[in-house]
C-alpha cells in the first residue's frame, strides 16, 4: 500500500520504528560508492548518542574509518568483507563482526557485493580502564546465555562486557511464543535491527507489528517488551549504551 501513503513507520519523541519502504538510501563521507541508509543519528533531534547505518558495498567498493574519537562496529548481513588492518586481513562473511577503536588505522574492501550494518559512537574514556581492542568473533558460534532463566530467550554478547567498552552489541534470539519477561525501563538507549522472525515490539504505550528488516530507536527510558509471533523464531541485533555513570553525558564524557 505505498503508493496510498500506508506504512508502518513511525517517529516519537521517546521511540521510533522505520520499516524498509520507507528507507531512503543515500551516500556517506568514506563510503565512496556505497548505497548507504542511516536509519538513526543525532541529528534526530531527540537525544540519540550514537549512529546506526546500514550499507550496500558494489563489488570493488571500499571505505575508511570514520572521524576522529569515533568507533565502529560492523555486522557482515550478506557477501563479503574484507578488514585490512595495518598488521592483519581478515575477510568476514555472514553473521562475523568486526569491533573498531578510536585511532584504527584499517580500510574496508569487498571484492564480491556486501550487505552490512554499522554502529558508530563518540568513544567515552574513563579514568582506570584501557582503551578497548579490536574485536572479532561470529554470532553463531557464540553459545548465549538463557535470558533472566529462559531457555527460550537466548541472548549472545558480541564484545566483552568491561569498563574499556562504552557500549554493547548484543543478539536476542526468540522461539516463538517466547517474549521480554517484563517491560523494560533503563537508562540506556538502544538501536535495533530485525534479523529474522516477527512479532510485537511495545514501545511506550503502543504496540507495534515489526519483522526482518525494520529498525527501532528506543530511547533512554523508553518502556520495551517484545513477543515473537508466528512460527519461526525472532533474532534481533541491539546496541546499548553501557559502562557509563550517567551524568558522565552530562560532563562531556569526563564521569
Ligand atoms: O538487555 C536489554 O536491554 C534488552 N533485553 N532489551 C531489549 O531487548 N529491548
Ligand atoms: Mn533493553
Amino acid at each position: 500500500m505505498k503508493h496510498l501513503d500506508q506504512t508502518r513507520s513511525a517517529l516519537h519523541a521517546s521511540h521510533a520504528v522505520f520499516t524498509p519502504d520507507t528507507f531512503v538510501r543515500t551516500s556517506l563521507i568514506g563510503w565512496p560508492g556505497s548505497a548507504v541508509v542511516i536509519h538513526l543519528s543525532p541529528v534526530i533531534g531527540l537525544g540519540a548518542r550514537f549512529m546506526q547505518f546500514s550499507v550496500q558495498m558494489p563489488a570493488g567498493g571500499a571505505a575508511t574509518p570514520p572521524p576522529p574519537g569515533v568507533q565502529r562496529f560492523v555486522f557482515v548481513l550478506e557477501g563479503e568483507l574484507e578488514v585490512n588492518l595495518a598488521d592483519e586481513v581478515r575477510t568476514l562473511g555472514p553473521s562475523d563482526y568486526v569491533y573498531l577503536p578510536v585511532g584504527t588505522r584499517y580500510h574496508l574492501s569487498s571484492a564480491a557485493e556486501a550487505h552490512l550494518a554499522v554502529f558508530e559512537k563518540p568513544y567515552q574514556a574513563v579514568s582506570g580502564a584501557d582503551l578497548p581492542p579490536v574485536w572479532w568473533g561470529n554470532e553463531r558460534q557464540l553459545p548465549g546465555d538463557a535470558f533472566e532463566g529462559d531457555p527460550d530467550l537466548i541472548a549472545r554478547k558480541l564484545l566483552p562486557d568491561d569498563l574499556r567498552f562504552d557500549f554493547m552489541m548484543s543478539t536476542m534470539s526468540f522461539s516463538p511464543g517466547a517474549t521480554l519477561p517484563y517491560t523494560e525501563i533503563h537508562y540506556m538507549e538502544h538501536g535495533l535491527l530485525m534479523l529474522e522472525g516477527q512479532g510485537l515490539y511495545k514501545l511506550q504505550d503502543v504496540y507495534y507489528p515489526v519483522a526482518a528488516g525494520d529498525v527501532i530507536w528506543m530511547g533512554a527510558h523508553c518502556p520495551q517488551w517484545y513477543g515473537a509471533l508466528g512460527k519461526t523464531p525472532t533474532k534481533y541485533l541491539l546496541y546499548k549504551d553501557m559502562n557509563r555513570h550517567p551524568l558522565g553525558l552530562l560532563a562531556g564524557g569526563r564521569v
